[in-house]
């Protein structure tokens, strides 16, 4: 398959940066095309790829996928090696679980604390339902490691063991509470190291870091000097 995956600006992408990551820690080969996103003829540019004008969208050869999680099942489909989804039945059951209620949810931490790169990010107060998300997301987190880190046959310190499509899909959560510098407890903070020690996650980070765009709102809290 010759796979493309269109994607918004890495600093603030939070969805692309979900089947990007799937797709480095898998292995798969891809090339990719970065649309900066809220930008005059941005949206155009987008629904070249996708009639719902949302990055990321996946393009296999002619065919269009879209909807983060959409792409993640396809690749797992098409690429079965690469082990997106656990092989044990629960554990599998279980990161459909969490990967679907990351999809359909957490608004308020999502809107509060933007994904941004640029640390450290401008202080603000997280609102009282975005830390209601937080302490969801910890104890999901928590308690994944609980069920599945200790099973010698699954192994590994992601949220079922090895990294996978439940891994991608939460994170821009991991570096959301990273830049916002929110506490979690041991076994969260350990799961976010994890995470941000692939070198997947520092690939993304310093191209990230190299972008010229700017969202207004969301410039870091030091000022922002172009061409370093
Ligand atoms: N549910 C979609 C959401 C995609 C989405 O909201 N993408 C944002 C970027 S992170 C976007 O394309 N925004 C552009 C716009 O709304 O015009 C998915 O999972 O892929």
């Amino acid at each position: 398959m010759s796979l493309t995956l269109i994607i918004g600006n890495k600093n603030y992408s939070s969805w692309s940066l979900r089947p990007w990551l799937a797709m480095k820690v898998a292995g798969l080969a891809f090339d990719e095309k970065v649309i900066p996103l809220y930008e005059p003829g941005s949206r155009e540019q987008v629904l070249k790829y996708s009639p719902a004008g949302k990055v990321p969208v996946l393009l296999d050869g002619d065919a269009a996928i879209w909807e983060s999680l959409a792409i993640l099942e396809y690749l797992a489909e098409k690429s079965p090696k690469a082990g997106l989804w656990p092989a044990d039945p629960l554990a599998r059951s279980h990161a459909r679980v969490v990967a679907n209620e990351m999809h359909g949810g957490f608004l308020p931490l999502r809107r509060n604390c933007p994904m941004n790169l640029w640390l450290p990010v401008k202080r603000r107060p997280v609102s009282d339902d975005a830390m209601d998300d937080v302490r969801r997301i910890d104890a999901l987190w928590s308690d994944c490691r609980a069920r599945f880190g200790q099973k010698a046959d699954i192994g590994g310190p992601f949220l079922v063991g090895a990294i996978g499509a439940a891994d991608a899909m939460y994170a821009q959560v991991v570096e959301r509470l990273n830049s916002f510098g929110i506490q979690v407890s041991a076994a969260s903070r350990a799961y976010m190291d994890a995470m941000m020690a692939l070198p997947a996650w520092n690939e993304w980070r310093a191209a990230a870091l190299k972008e010229p765009w700017v969202m207004q709102g969301n410039e870091p809290d030091w000022p922002l000097v172009r061409g370093l």
